[in-house]
């Protein structure tokens, strides 16, 4: 999906507030790596509030809003105040900045915060400028509003990936991507959906991903149609044009592609799932680094579903499979279930998830910060199974 896809207003807003040369429109670029906001040793430099709609790593569609310092001086001064007050008005999420010891705006914008129930995130600054690292006023911090901080330095870019799970801890229940086809199809578009229905499938219907992926076709105006593996050849020879998209079950991919029509885009449920339920980008780049694993790496396999394990079960005996037929037999694989999922991964070399359909976005994307603060790959069932086919790169991702 293209950024302008998801509307502005329906994004997570997430606002910077502190004075003015704390540090936010740093901490912002950081966040973001780019450039997003101006930095300046002048203060007042971010004058009127900005809005930036962006794609967050780790948590998707957000809007920033970077303000101009709550301390402001002046006539011009008080106009950014009020500004930033408006500003307030529109944060789902807000950032508050500390850095000096004398913090009694800083905590009269928390507990105005917290009066509103918007969430609060209090981050001690440029640390790399203050005597311990920022531990001391982080405690004074701590002890006032009941928070411990995050420690950052913009600088020396430490605390972005602690301040990146901070916000996902803090994201709201349903906060979802929007969309699970994204940009890979649109109105009038011809999409087939290949859907085996194998021993594994449930009797009498289809699985969730499969419902919810057709519901939003049909929202879409897509022209859908579906097929089982073996009659993908007769489905394809009936239709006049090829399909924009196809969607595939991740198990039916190889067969699928070797009979795909060129100008088709090839998908699978579990890669758009990846989107949809986590960040598809971490996930591809983790995929990748499969092929550099040591031979004896420890990879743990999560499964959302405590179901009773089937015999050809995808976690537990197919991508097993697939991953010792590519990297070898003395791969260490442990496969955990349900919430059961270690805060520490320590000696976890990848995660591998599942498709993630009974957590909802906010569950998942937290396993993905745990990951990322702990310097874990982190992977799901339809790319491990794209990379180790080889055919990671012909697969389209949404966005
Ligand atoms: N040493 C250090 N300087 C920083 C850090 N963050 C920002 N600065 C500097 O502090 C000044 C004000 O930063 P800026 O981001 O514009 O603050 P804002 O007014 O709160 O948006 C600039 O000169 C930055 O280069 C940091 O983490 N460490
Ligand atoms: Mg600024």
């Amino acid at each position: 999906m293209s950024l302008n896809d998801t509307p502005r207003a329906t994004r997570l807003h997430i606002g910077l507030y502190g004075r003015r040369n704390s540090g936010k429109s740093s901490l912002l670029n950081a966040l973001t790596g780019q450039s997003v906001a101006t930095v300046s040793e002048v203060a007042g430099t971010t004058t009127d509030p900005v809005y930036k709609a962006m794609e967050l790593h780790g948590i998707g569609p957000v809007v920033f809003i970077d303000t101009a310092g709550f301390d402001d001086e002046g006539t011009l001064g008080e106009l950014r105040v009020g500004k930033t007050q408006d500003a307030a008005k529109a944060t789902d999420m807000a950032m508050v900045l500390f850095h000096d010891a004398d913090m009694t705006e800083e905590l009269a914008w928390v507990a105005k915060f917290r009066r509103h129930e918007t969430p609060v995130i209090p981050v001690v600054s440029q640390a790399d400028t203050l005597p311990d690292g920022g531990k001391a006023l982080a405690a004074t911090v701590a002890e006032k509003i009941g928070t411990q901080p995050v420690i950052v330095s913009a600088v020396e870019g430490k605390g972005i990936e602690q301040l990146r799970a901070e916000i996902v801890r803090k994201l709201p229940e349903g906060y979802a991507s929007g969309s699970i086809t994204g940009d890979l199809c649109k109105s009038g578009d011809l999409v087939l959906l290949v859907m085996p229905q194998d021993i594994q499938a449930p009797q009498g219907r289809l699985i969730l991903p499969q419902v919810q992926t057709l519901r939003e076709l049909l929202d879409k105006k897509c022209l859908v149609m579906s097929c089982t593996t073996d009659c993908l050849e007769a489905t394809l020879a009936k239709l006049t044009e090829p399909p924009a998209l196809i969607i595939t079950d991740s198990q039916a991919f190889r067969t699928v592609y070797a009979q795909k029509p060129a100008a088709s885009k090839l998908t699978s449920f579990s890669v758009l799932f990846a989107g949809y339920k986590g960040d598809i980008d971490y996930f591809a780049a983790s995929a990748r680094k499969l092929a550099t694993l040591p031979r004896d790496a420890h990879i743990l396999i999560a499964e959302a579903c405590t179901h009773k394990p089937l015999k050809e079960d995808i976690g537990r005996v197919k991508i097993p499979r697939l991953l010792r037929k590519k990297l070898g037999d003395q791969l260490h694989i442990d496969v955990t279930a349900g919430r059961d999922f270690p805060t520490d991964l320590t000696g976890v070399d990848m995660v591998i998830h599942c498709g993630g359909c009974m957590f909802n976005r906010k569950y998942v994307l937290s396993r993905v910060a745990e990951c990322r603060a702990q310097g874990v790959p982190m992977t799901n069932y339809g790319m491990t199974i794209a990379f180790l086919l080889g055919i990671l790169d012909d697969v389209v991702l949404p966005h």
